[in-house]
């Protein structure tokens, strides 16, 4: 059994459709980051860093309890423990790392920008839209050409595709018209048919 600590974003959304599309077993536990509970001395000690997502393993390396944060972490755990979605060939899988890390260091922390500067600054800021705007556009014209190649980020569906999917489900947030990244929107489309990626993406499911 996994426990998953996690919000109603793209960062969270990424390991429960990680868990969903290996069949783990797993209690989802709602960290309410509006409300600062991930600052409490209780998640603080799962996450010194005070961010969802974070997992404990109750069976674990060793059979132990493991916590583990950070998403990118995560996804690669969940597939090492799992054998699943990430390739064991070392060129296919280091071309999974690759756009995994394409994703932690570059689409989630840009996304991320342009939905704190569009939705969230208290004042407009419009340099800071233009800057973050623009590497966005820009993070999606890379996307767009190699999915134009290939049908997945890797060669086949793996976390790299899991990482990614929740943060271009935001889209509209970042003033992107996917028309725009046809081969994005072909993929983003062609992800959000499988099942395991739809109950994911509810995770969190906040209206019960
Ligand atoms: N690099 C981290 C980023 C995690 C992250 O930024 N989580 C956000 C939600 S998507 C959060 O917990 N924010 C609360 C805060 O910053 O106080 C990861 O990929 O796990």
């Amino acid at each position: 059994m996994i426990d998953l600590y996690t919000w109603t974003t793209p960062n969270g959304r990424k390991v429960s459709i990680m868990l969903e599309e290996t069949g783990l077993p797993y209690t989802v536990h709602p960290i309410d980051i509006g409300k600062g509970e991930q600052f409490t001395p209780e998640f603080i000690a799962i996450n010194p860093n005070s961010k969802i997502p974070a997992i404990v393993d109750r069976a674990g390396p060793e059979r132990k309890p493991y916590a583990l944060w950070e998403s990118g972490a995560i996804l690669l755990y969940l597939s090492y423990k799992t054998g699943m979605l990430l390739p064991r060939k070392p060129a296919d899988q280091f071309h999974v790392m690759q756009w995994l890390m394409f994703q932690m260091g570059g689409v989630g922390p840009m996304f991320g920008q342009v939905h704190h500067f569009v939705r969230a600054a208290k004042e407009p800021v419009p340099y800071a839209i233009e800057r973050y705007g623009k590497e966005t556009r820009r993070l999606y014209a890379v996307l767009d050409t190699h999915l134009g190649k290939q049908e997945y980020l890797g060669s086949a569906y793996s976390i790299a595709d899991i990482a990614t999917y929740p943060w271009v489900a935001r889209h509209e947030w970042h003033r992107v018209d996917l028309s725009d990244f046809p081969s994005v929107k072909r993929w983003f489309d062609q992800l959000g048919e499988r099942p395991a990626v739809r109950k994911g993406m509810n995770v969190p499911e906040l209206s019960k």
